[in-house]
Formats: structure tokens, C-alpha cells, sequence
């Protein structure tokens, strides 16, 4: 601060404090055991995908072993991993999902 506060250094923030969230990758893995059409109705389901999209990321995955169904913050990637695992889980499907920061 300025004169006349005993020595007592302030520090003001001048710029807004405004931070953009870090962000993560949600990706499906591939296995030889799920079925193709599940993984593409999870990714209809959970990931906003159209039939045609779908079908490609689950063919990706297939191909070359992981893809990516989207990226979002923290705690949207989080529910998104918890969701799939836990559908997969219910249906007694080994596909695993997994988030990565960018
Ligand atoms: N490899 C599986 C099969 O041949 C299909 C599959 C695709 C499994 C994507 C998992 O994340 C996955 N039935």
C-alpha cells in the first residue's frame, strides 16, 4: 500500500481475476469383448453423439485402441467417466473410459 499504513505492504488486483478452467479428454478403450453397438449407444447417450459419429469414434477405438468421445472440465469428465463405468459395469461389459488433461 501507500503512505501513511506503518510499512504494511497491499497489493491490489487491477486486472478482473477471471481463469479459464483447465480442461480433460474423456476416452473410451479399446477391448475385444464389448460389443460395438454398445459402445455406440454410449456414446449416443452420454456424449451427445449422432449415430454417425458414434460409429466413428467406437471404430476409431476399435482400430487403434482409444478414442476420444470429448473434452470438458473437472467435474463434467469425472461424471462422464462414472457414467460410462457404471453402465458398462450394469450390463457386465469390460470397456473401460478414462479422462486425460489436455
Ligand atoms: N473391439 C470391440 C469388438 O470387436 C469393439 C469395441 C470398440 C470395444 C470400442 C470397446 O471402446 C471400445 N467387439
Amino acid at each position: 500500500g501507500g503512505s501513511g499504513n506503518r510499512g504494511t505492504s497491499v497489493i491490489t488486483r487491477v486486472q478482473p481475476k477471471v481463469k479459464k478452467p483447465s480442461l480433460y479428454r474423456v476416452l473410451l478403450l479399446n477391448d475385444d469383448y464389448t460389443p460395438m453397438e454398445f459402445v455406440i449407444h454410449i456414446l449416443e447417450r452420454f456424449f451427445q453423439k449422432d449415430r454417425e459419429g458414434a460409429t466413428r469414434i467406437m471404430l476409431q477405438v476399435h482400430n487403434h485402441g482409444v478414442g476420444e468421445c470429448g473434452v470438458y472440465t473437472y467435474e463434467v469428465a469425472e461424471t462422464k467417466v462414472m457414467q460410462v463405468m457404471d453402465f458398462a459395469k450394469e450390463h457386465q461389459h469390460p470397456l473401460q473410459c478414462v479422462m486425460e488433461k489436455k
